[in-house]
């Protein structure tokens, strides 16, 4: 029996491979975060086929306690492979919760791994760990495209946070032989983003303006540039790392960027809405071809630090994984949100 332990398994990505698991006959188990509304919209579809219980990253003994249940019902389990999805993922947040976005997407990574260390070698062997790793590593940018040997740059709470979660990651990995792999992924939207990251923002905006809701949408900086892939593709290069005879770091990106802007006149275009832009800085406006003003900046979204550019360069997982995407464009990326 495989199975699967997904922490991050009410997310955009979390919810996407556990449907991929549940095709290839994983058992899969996850973590629930106590929120005072039900958080599992995402996993409804599915969750009577998932094993679920409350948990937290911050909460080490209880996740040690599942962990240490979950191989004790299934003794004779062929593998377990944990994926480590949980984090405070929001950029902007971090800096406003910076102990907190530490302790989960820091901390929490060594807890798990700590856990994977308590059990004897033999049972050791039969785990294998994925770490949400992010190309906010890369910050400000010093080379592109960036790849597996490009240095890290990072330059928020969040990705001080990641970096230290991928540096552990890879001392468990060197240091006492643990099947332990990082993703380095790049920025992956779908129509289960997250509302306030600035792709599903701009389509939900988009939406509510046609149906006469809003007038238009507030952004911050929208001259940084992405390289946006789809969470379906992303989730499979995740599975794929971990089919791997040996753990190893892997980029997945698409190998394009693209602005903020440019995001924002797609978005509108599917919609026959073409957008033009006027003023400079916090006065620069988005116009329909009527006149109306739909693009507002609120330099309330702007970061105490920016990074300005990603560029990924998969050739690495696309030669070693073969990492192949469905979604190649970002026309079809877009689409698919407005779904
Ligand atoms: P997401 O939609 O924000 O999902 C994050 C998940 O973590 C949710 O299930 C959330 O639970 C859970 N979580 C948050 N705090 C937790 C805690 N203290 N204990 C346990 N669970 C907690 O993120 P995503 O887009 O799926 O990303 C998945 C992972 O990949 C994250 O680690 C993210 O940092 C990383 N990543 C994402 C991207 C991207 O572009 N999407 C790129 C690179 C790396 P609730 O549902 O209760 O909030
Ligand atoms: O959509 P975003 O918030 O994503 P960001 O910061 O790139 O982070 C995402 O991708 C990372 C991988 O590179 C993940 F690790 C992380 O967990 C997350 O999934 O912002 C994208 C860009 C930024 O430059 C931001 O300043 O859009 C700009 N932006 C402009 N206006 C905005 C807004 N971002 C948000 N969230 N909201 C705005 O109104």
């Amino acid at each position: 029996m495989k199975l699967a332990f997904i922490t991050g398994i009410t997310g955009q990505d979390g919810s996407y491979l556990a449907e991929l698991l549940l095709e290839k006959n994983y058992k899969i188990f996850g973590i629930l975060r106590r929120t005072s509304l039900f958080n599992t919209t995402r996993i409804d579809h599915i969750r009577n086929k998932l094993h679920l219980r409350y948990g937290d990253l911050t909460d080490g003994s209880a996740l040690s306690n599942y962990i240490h249940e979950i191989i004790n019902n299934d003794k004779d389990f062929s593998v377990l492979e944990i994926y480590n999805l949980a984090a405070q993922s929001h950029v902007k947040i971090s800096f406003e919760l910076p102990e907190y976005t530490n302790d989960v997407d820091g901390t929490g990574t060594l807890r798990l791994l700590e856990i994977i260390r308590s059990f004897p070698q033999y049972i050791q062997n039969k785990i294998k760990f994925y770490q949400a790793g992010t190309s906010e590593l890369y910050g400000k940018v010093l080379e592109t495209p960036q790849n597996e040997n490009t240095p890290f740059n990072p330059v928020s709470p969040y990705a001080a946070a990641k970096l230290y979660a991928y540096y552990i990651t890879k001392i468990y990995r060197d240091g006492y032989g643990l099947f332990a792999t990082n993703g380095i992924l790049f920025n992956h939207e779908s129509p289960r983003r997250g509302e306030n990251f600035v792709t599903m923002k701009i389509v939900n905006g988009v939406k509510d303006i046609i149906a006469n809701k809003k007038d238009y949408i507030q952004l911050g900086n929208i001259d940084s540039l992405r390289d946006w892939g789809h969470a379906k593709d992303y989730v499979y290069g995740m599975w794929l790392m971990l089919q791997q005879e040996k753990p190893d770091d892997y980029v997945l990106a698409t190998g394009k960027t693209f602005s903020v802007r440019l995001f924002v006149e797609k978005a509108f275009r599917i919609k026959n809405i073409n957008i033009t832009w006027s003023g400079t800085g916090i006065n620069e406006v988005g116009k329909d071809q009527n006149g109306i003003i739909r693009v507002k900046i609120n330099p309330k979204y702007y970061r105490p630090c920016e990074v300005d550019l990603l560029l990924g360069d998969p050739t690495k997982a696309i030669k070693k994984l073969e990492w192949s995407r469905e979604f190649d464009t970002l026309d079809k990326l877009i689409s698919d949100m407005f779904h």
